[in-house]
């Protein structure tokens, strides 16, 4: 139950200056920042990261998104961490993402008109799909000693 998944604010948050908004987001539902760092990805290491979506019609869209500007990466620690994260930033498309997810709330850029410009959706974070997935994007983007085992103010004062 308890989980690590892994949290990017993708370049397009990074430039809109987003990254201290989508920080509180978790922070204020009490999940716990295990790893962080900001990292420029290259397309070698777009095509590790988006390994399932490499092929697809809208692939080069994607890479061109992510390999633009530097990104924040964070490895996110809580229960159920990879499902309430999810639920928290909303779903691919921001369009139809609810009020209150970070999607919904930041941005609307729709598949319709991503895919008939043959570009990426812009959609400002990226987190872990389900927990097999967190695993292995936290390896792949994590170094063993870049996690951190430490204890929240709430722990410490209810042991
Ligand atoms: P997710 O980020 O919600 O998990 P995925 O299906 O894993 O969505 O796709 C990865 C990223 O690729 C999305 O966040 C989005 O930026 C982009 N993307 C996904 N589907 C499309 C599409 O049909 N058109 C354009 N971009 C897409
Ligand atoms: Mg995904």
């Amino acid at each position: 139950m308890l989980e690590t998944t892994l949290v990017l604010v993708k370049p397009d948050g990074v430039q809109r200056g987003l990254v201290g908004e989508i920080i509180s987001r978790f922070e204020k539902i009490g999940m716990k920042i295990t790893g962080m760092k900001m990292f420029w990805v290259d397309k070698d290491f777009a095509k590790k990261h988006y390994s399932a979506h490499v092929g697809k019609s809208f692939y080069s869209g994607l890479e061109k998104n992510i390999t633009e500007g530097p990104v924040v990466a964070m490895a996110i620690e809580g229960l159920h961490a990879v499902e309430i994260v999810r639920k928290i930033v909303g779903g691919t498309e921001p369009r139809t993402s609810p009020p209150g997810t970070i999607r919904g709330d930041y941005s609307h850029h729709s598949y319709e008109y991503c895919n008939s410009k043959g570009i990426g959706i812009k959609n400002l974070i990226h987190a872990s799909g389900n927990i097999a997935e967190a695993k292995s994007e936290i390896k792949l983007w994590f170094k063993k000693d870049e996690l951190h085992s430490y204890k929240t103010v709430h722990e410490i004062h209810t042991m």
